[in-house]
């Protein structure tokens, strides 16, 4: 289990904030997603042998929203 922080861009109220934390929840091997507007970022728990770093940044950017 490893702890990730990835920067979100183009987040601009709490539905946008919803929509990042479903689509990373969504993701088999997410433990648990906490979603900062005022940081904008995304603090992401996962199992790395299941999902990586690129994975949960396509998410976000499938989303709709810049990641990096
Ligand atoms: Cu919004």
């Amino acid at each position: 289990m490893e702890t990730m922080t990835i920067k979100v861009g183009g987040m601009t109220c709490g539905g946008c904030v919803a929509s990042v934390t479903r689509v990373l929840s969504a993701l088999d091997g997410v433990k648990n997603v906490t979603v900062s507007l005022e940081q904008a970022q995304a603090v992401v728990v996962a199992d790395t042998a299941k999902v990586g770093r690129e994975q949960l940044v396509q998410a976000i950017e499938d989303a709709g929203f810049e990641a990096g």
